[in-house]
């Protein structure tokens, strides 16, 4: 049986990466005065990188490799920008712009009353999920959740299994006794290497990654008004 769930956030409660992530990014480029944009293409190919500071960092690698700031060091500059751009993210959140995805207020709602333990394990900072959750579930959701493990409590992001390890730990629960709920090739790949059996929503960024070892692939999680579809079962949960 399963004691945990634990949840992945960007992509799979919401659709973050379309709705505010890429958004925010693109507005704090702006007010930087920097003449980058982020079209949806290019935003998919660069969420092969986990997490928004090693984000504009890989961009600028491989799209910029001529960029340098004006003054102080690289890593000052991407941190500076990107606090601006999580001050975007939040102004978005709070006029509701980033809704839940279907099923996911009918699954915690569930869960809950199963008595079945919420966790969160994400790459995004901590702050873009409490705003996220008081902004679609109300204030109190937060204590819904016993752990929520995010962003830089780790080093290693996702494809590292190291934010799921490190909610395992935090929930004082052993792998087996959990399920790990993702959409991303690189948060199935996190899950999997923290030995969690894994259910995949897919969204419109993540449908052609590669989901081999997850317990079942889902359209979405589900509820009356509309019905999930089983994509790819391979194992019963
Ligand atoms: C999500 C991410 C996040 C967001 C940006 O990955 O990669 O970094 O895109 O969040 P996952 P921050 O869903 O696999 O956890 O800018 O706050 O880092
Ligand atoms: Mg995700």
């Amino acid at each position: 049986s399963i004691k945990a769930l634990i949840f992945d956030v960007d992509g799979t409660l919401a659709d973050t990466e379309r709705d505010g992530h890429r958004p925010a990014f693109n507005l704090s480029f702006a007010d930087a005065g920097l003449d980058w944009h982020w079209s949806p293409s290019l935003y998919g190919e660069l969420l092969e990188v986990t997490g928004g500071k090693e984000r504009i960092a890989h961009y600028l690698a491989r799209h910029r490799p001529e960029f340098s700031p004006l003054e102080g060091p690289l890593e000052t500059f991407i941190a500076k920008l990107h606090r601006e751009k999580t001050r975007h993210y939040l102004e978005l959140l709070g006029r509701g712009e980033i809704p839940l995805r279907p099923g996911v207020a009918r699954l915690l709602r569930e869960a809950r009353d199963a008595g079945v333990i919420l966790a969160i394990a994400t790459t995004t900072t901590p702050e873009n999920v409490v705003g996220l959750l008081r902004a679609t579930l109300g204030e109190e959701s937060v204590s819904w959740f016993q752990v929520i493990a995010a962003g830089d409590v780790v080093p290693a992001k996702k494809p590292a299994p190291d934010i799921f390890t490190y909610a395992l730990s935090q929930l004082g629960l052993r792998a087996d006794e959990c399920l790990a709920i993702e959409d991303s090739g690189n948060g199935l790949a996190a899950a999997s290497a923290a030995e969690l059996r894994t259910l995949v929503t897919i969204n419109d960024y993540t449908r052609d990654h590669d989901f081999t070892g997850a317990c079942a692939v889902i359209d979405h999680l589900g509820d009356a008004e509309n019905p999930c579809h089983i994509l790819r079962g391979d194992s019963v949960l």
